[in-house]
């Protein structure tokens, strides 16, 4: 067994092969290893052509193929899975080898082994990949985690097969941070994607709904949408949906498919974490339910019939300037989901002292992934003028756009209410930033209230220290 490789990628389904071929296309000699050894036989033959692979049948040819110190990438489901191939490696590696996780892993778990595999001797880094099977062989966002020694190492190899941002072909990887902080990110990018997908359905909705489009009209409009400020691999996969017809029946392909969205949980972490650390991400908090809702068939045909307004018939002008609109609430409530998404992986950031910088994360989801969207540069440049920008609400630029598209944004949701489109998305990205703009929020009143049923306590807006009334008695206020 030839003992050549620079990388090695066990777990040869869609997301390892690509990835392993990727590596090879770049002109790293990859090992291969799958738990079915089969797969990597299949992978050899269909596509040995395309670089140097070295086929090893059991863990021991895996870990001996590869050069020293060995860097050995795990694309496995993630879980029990993942542990399982740690603990058949661990004892066949040595201090300073690297054990790469690309699969989707929960942060935690990727501390937990991080650390167990640290007083062993072993780098591990936990790994966001995004973008798919297609990212993976093409070039994928990536984002590593993991100690910063591992990143010299493996960084140059991640930053060849990485997708390169068109505005500046900078590659799209970067270190993130120690442990977790690459998994945490990739789940908050998924977070960021759940809610994106959210408020262009929400802005299809409405097109139909309210304007009264058809949906290849609709996919005219988005492509439309592509050539502005919008412009992103979701606008455009979102006309080519919206205009593609089912070939069976000759009905617009969004027609004939059931509305009930399917989820794989990373999304779900992303605010359930958000919980945790005590952050609104009340976007991606809608995108997830309204997810969940649309699974509800059975609670869904039982409701029905309850009663609605009647709809309201625009004319062609009327829907014409609905649908200018309807970008702006989408344009405004977009920039509120990454202010909410950038907001916990800063939370997350200091929780466990990762100092992630968030200016290099928004440069990183420019190509390859999901999200990816000329909107990012913008983020970039956010972040470029000032590092330690409270918010991206606090950005000038943002700011402004906002402020011009508050009005529409308004309008919209007021028109959405009217005919009763649900529209949780940008109802809650208005909701947050009118919270957030508040002079005065009703939460004194619920510190009133805490105080009276539980003493709770509360403080003043004129003194300093914590305050109790005596409701049952006198009313009078003693301090703590
Ligand atoms: P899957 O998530 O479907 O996992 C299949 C792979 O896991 C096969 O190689 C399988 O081996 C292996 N495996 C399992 Br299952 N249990 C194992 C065990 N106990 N021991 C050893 N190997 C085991 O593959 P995927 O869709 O390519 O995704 C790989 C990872 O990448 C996942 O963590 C996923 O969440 C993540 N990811 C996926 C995407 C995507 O678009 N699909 C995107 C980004 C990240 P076998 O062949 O012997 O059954």
């Amino acid at each position: 067994m030839s003992t050549s490789a620079q990388i090695g990628v066990t777990g040869l389904a869609v997301m390892g092969r690509n990835l392993a071929r990727n590596f090879a296309r770049n002109g790293y000699t990859v090992a291969l290893h799958n738990r079915t050894v089969s797969k990597t036989h299949e992978l050899v033959e269909n596509f040995g052509d395309e670089g140097d692979f070295i086929a090893a049948e059991t863990a021991k040819e895996f870990v001996e193929a590869l050069e020293r110190p060995r860097r050995l990438v795990i694309m496995v489901k993630a879980g029990g899975p993942t542990d399982a191939v740690i603990e058949e490696f661990a004892p066949l590696l040595e201090p300073g080898d690297m054990i790469i996780d690309g699969g989707n892993a929960h942060f935690a778990d990727t501390r937990r082994r991080e650390k167990a595999l640290r007083e062993q001797g072993i780098h591990f880094v936990g790994m966001g990949v995004s973008g798919g099977e297609e990212g993976a062989l093409h070039g994928p966002s990536i984002m590593p985690g993991g100690p910063r020694e591992s990143y010299d190492s493996l960084g140059p190899m991640l930053e060849k097969i990485s997708a390169k941002a068109a505005s500046d072909g900078a590659p799209c990887v970067t270190h993130v941070g120690p442990d977790g902080a690459g998994h945490f990110v990739k789940m908050v990018h998924n977070g960021i994607e759940y809610a994106d997908m959210q408020l262009i359905g929400e802005a299809y909705q409405l097109l139909r709904d309210v304007a009264g489009y058809s949906p290849a009209q609709i996919a005219d409009i988005f492509r439309t949408w592509n050539t502005g400020r919008l412009d992103s691999y979701l606008i455009e996969i979102t006309a080519e949906v919206l205009a593609h017809v089912d070939a069976a029946t000759g009905k617009p392909f969004v027609d004939v498919v059931v509305d009930q969205a399917e989820q794989k949980g990373t999304g779900r972490w992303t605010v359930q974490i958000a919980l945790d650390l005590g952050v609104p991400v009340s976007g991606i908090a809608e995108a997830v339910f309204a997810r969940s809702l649309s699974g509800h068939a059975d609670l869904r045909a039982a409701s029905r019939g309850l009663a609605g307004p009647k709809p309201t018939a625009l004319s062609d002008a009327e829907a014409a300037a609905f649908a200018d609109r309807v970008e702006q609430a989408l344009y405004a409530s977009k920039i509120v989901s990454y202010t909410q998404g950038f907001h916990e992986i800063q939370a997350g950031s200091d929780e466990y002292g990762w100092d992630i910088d968030l200016g290099a994360v928004s440069s990183i989801w420019r190509g390859g992934c999901i999200i990816r969207a000329a909107f990012l540069d913008r983020i970039r440049a956010a972040y470029d003028a000032r590092a330690d920008l409270p918010s991206l609400l606090s950005d000038e630029t943002f700011a402004r756009e906002i402020a011009e598209a508050q009005d529409d944004w308004r309008e919209v949701i007021i028109a959405a209410t009217r005919d009763g489109v649900a529209v949780p998305g940008f109802s809650a990205a208005l909701a947050y930033y009118d919270a957030l703009r508040a002079e005065r929020l009703p939460a004194a009143l619920t510190q009133g209230q805490r105080d009276f049923f539980g003493a709770h306590t509360y403080r003043r807006v004129d003194r300093e220290g914590a305050f109790h009334t005596l409701w049952g008695g006198d009313r009078s206020e003693v301090t703590e």
